[in-house]
C-alpha cells in the first residue's frame, strides 16, 4: 500500500468529493449509508379517529327542550370551576357541528367519537322522550355519514340529567339510564354500529361522591360511594342488555373506561406479573367487575361492611358480555413485584416527572402498550379501541396565527410508538381516538385547559388547525407513525 501523508490523504479525497460534487449533490458513500425509512405501520384497517363529549362542545344548554344536567347546575355554583366558567356556550358545536366535520374529514379520520347528551333526549331524566334533541344527533350522524366517518356514539359522558332525584345513590338511575340507552340505540342504530355505555367510572362517581370535586359535589363516606360506585357499573349492564333488546342485530357495544394502566417497572416476568394482578385489584370496583361479573376477594376484603349492596342477579348484569372494551389512557402508574400481600407494590412518582398542562398529566407513553396488554392478558377480549389519549399544552398562538404545539406532536408521537407495539405484537387494538378534535370545556378547569388538535377562540368561535392537526394528518395518511 501506497504511504500517504495527511496532508496528501486530505488532498485527495477532498478532490474525489469535488469530483462527486459536479455531478450529483451527494457522494455515492453517503447514499450507501442512507437507511430507507422504517415507518412504524398500523396494520390494514386500523381506525383513526377523534374524541369530544356533548357537554364539552355542544353549548346551547336551552336549545330545542333541554333541561340541565348536573353539570349545569354546577358550573353555575361559584367557586366550582376555574373563573365561574360554564357549558353554556362552548364549542357551540350544537350549531357549528358541520365545521366539526370538516375538520375531521381534512385530518382523514375514518371515525369520531362523540356523546348523547341524555337531558336532551330525556330533559327529565325519563318519562316522554324530546325528539327535537334526538333530532340533532340525526343530523349529527347524517353529516357524519356522509362525509365517510364512522360515528362511535357514547350515550352518558357525565351529563346526568339534574331531574332525576338522588343521582347515581340511586338505583333508580340505573334503570332510567338503560331506557334511555334502550331508546337511542332504537332510533340510531340503523346508521350508529358502535355504542359506548358509559364514559369512566371513577371521574362521574369518585371525582363526583367522594372527593367532591365534580358533580354533584358530595364527599360522601365510603359505604355510600361504593353503592353509588355499584349502581354506575350495574347501570352499565342493564344498558348493555337495552340496547342489545333494541338496536339493529350486529350493533357493537362496549365501554370507554378509565383503567388505572400499570407498567412494570422492569420487563422482567415478576414485575409483568405484578402488573397484572394491579390491574385486576386496583381496578375492582369498575372495569375488573364489568368484565368478570363479580367483585374480586380482596376488595371486598378490603372494603368489609363497607361493601357495596348487591341484589340477587346484578353482577351476572354488571357482567353482560361486551363486543369490545375501549380504554382512556392518559397516565400510568409504575409497579413491582411482591413484598406485600397483594403482590404488588404500586412506585411513588418522583417531584422530577414530566408533565404536561394538567396537574394530573404525567408521561408515560408505555401506558398505550401496557393498557392493550394487561387488559388483553387477563380477560382476552376480542376487540380493543384506545377510546382516549392527547394532551393539555400551553399553546401559544403566533402573531401570524398559528399554534406550534411541539410538545403535543412529542407526545402523541411517543405514545403512537408504543401502541404500534402492540399492534406488532398482535394484541387486537383496532383503532385510536384522540382527545381532543379541538379545545373545549375541560369540565372542572374551564377553558383554562387545551387538548385539542384544533385551536378554539373562544369569544369567536373559530377553529385553526395547530401543527398536531397536520402532523395527525400524516400518520392517518401513512397509516404509520414515524
Ligand atoms: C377524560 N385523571 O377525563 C375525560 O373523558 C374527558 O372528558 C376529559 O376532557 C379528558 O379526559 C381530559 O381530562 C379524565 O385525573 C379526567 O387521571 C381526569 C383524569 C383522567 C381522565
Amino acid at each position: 500500500m501506497k504511504n500517504f501523508t495527511r496532508r496528501q490523504f486530505g488532498k485527495t479525497l477532498g478532490g474525489a468529493a469535488a469530483a462527486m460534487m459536479a455531478s450529483t449533490s451527494l457522494p455515492p458513500i453517503a447514499f450507501a449509508q442512507t437507511p430507507s425509512p422504517q415507518l412504524l405501520r398500523f396494520p390494514p384497517k386500523f381506525l383513526w379517529g377523534c374524541a369530544t363529549a356533548a357537554y364539552q362542545i355542544e353549548g346551547a344548554v336551552s336549545e330545542d327542550g333541554r333541561k340541565p344536567s348536573i353539570w349545569d347546575t354546577f358550573a353555575h355554583t361559584p367557586g366550582k370551576t376555574f373563573q365561574g366558567q360554564t357549558g353554556d356556550v362552548a364549542d357551540d358545536s350544537y350549531h357549528l357541528y358541520k365545521e366539526d366535520v370538516r375538520l375531521l374529514k381534512s385530518l382523514g379520520a375514518g371515525a369520531y367519537r362523540f356523546s348523547i347528551s341524555w337531558p336532551r333526549i330525556f330533559p327529565d331524566g325519563k318519562g316522554q322522550p324530546n325528539e327535537k334533541g334526538l333530532a340533532y344527533y340525526q343530523r349529527v350522524v347524517d353529516e357524519l355519514l356522509k362525509n365517510n366517518i364512522a360515528p362511535f356514539v357514547t350515550l352518558f359522558h357525565w351529563d346526568l340529567p339534574q331531574a332525576l332525584p338522588g343521582g347515581w345513590q340511586s338505583r333508580d338511575t340505573a334503570k332510567a339510564f338503560a331506557d334511555y340507552a334502550g331508546y337511542v340505540a332504537k332510533q340510531l342504530s340503523d346508521r350508529v354500529e358502535h355504542f359506548f355505555t358509559m364514559n369512566e367510572f371513577a371521574s362521574f362517581i369518585d371525582s363526583g361522591y367522594k372527593s367532591g370535586e365534580f358533580p354533584p359535589g358530595l364527599k360522601l363516606p365510603d359505604a355510600e360511594v361504593n353503592q353509588a360506585r355499584h349502581h354506575a357499573v350495574l347501570a352499565h349492564g342493564l344498558g348493555v342488555q337495552a340496547i342489545r333488546a333494541n338496536a339493529k342485530p350486529g350493533t357493537q357495544v362496549g365501554l370507554a373506561e378509565n383503567a388505572t394502566v400499570f407498567v412494570p417497572v422492569i420487563e422482567t416476568r415478576e414485575h409483568i406479573d405484578a402488573a397484572r394482578r394491579a390491574t385486576r385489584e386496583e381496578n375492582a370496583p369498575f372495569l375488573t367487575a364489568v368484565m368478570e361479573g363479580k367483585y374480586t376477594e380482596g376488595y371486598l376484603q378490603r372494603e368489609g361492611s363497607n361493601a357495596p349492596k348487591v341484589e340477587p342477579g346484578d353482577m351476572k348484569i354488571v357482567g353482560s358480555p361486551l363486543d369490545f372494551v375501549g380504554i382512556n389512557a392518559y397516565t400510568p402508574e409504575y409497579v413491582r413485584a411482591p413484598e406485600s400481600s397483594a403482590g404488588y407494590v404500586v412506585e411513588p412518582r418522583q417531584s422530577s416527572f414530566p408533565r404536561m398542562a394538567s396537574s394530573w398529566l404525567f408521561l408515560g407513553p408505555e401506558v398505550m402498550y401496557w393498557a392493550v396488554r394487561n387488559v388483553s392478558e387477563i380477560w382476552g377480549p376480542k376487540v380493543l379501541y384506545i377510546t382516549e389519549n392527547g394532551c393539555s399544552a400551553d399553546d401559544v398562538v403566533t402573531a401570524d396565527g398559528r399554534v406550534e404545539d411541539t410538545d403535543r406532536v412529542m407526545y402523541l408521537r411517543n405514545h403512537l410508538t408504543h401502541l404500534h407495539r402492540a399492534t406488532s405484537e398482535g394484541y387486537p387494538v383496532k383503532g385510536y381516538f384522540l382527545w381532543s378534535l379541538m379545545d373545549n370545556f375541560e369540565w372542572a378547569e374551564g377553558f383554562s385547559k387545551r387538548f385539542g388538535i384544533h385551536y378554539v377562540d373562544f369569544k369567536t368561535e373559530v377553529r385553526t388547525p395547530k401543527l398536531s392537526a397536520g402532523w395527525y394528518r400524516e400518520v392517518i395518511a401513512k397509516n404509520a407513525v414515524e
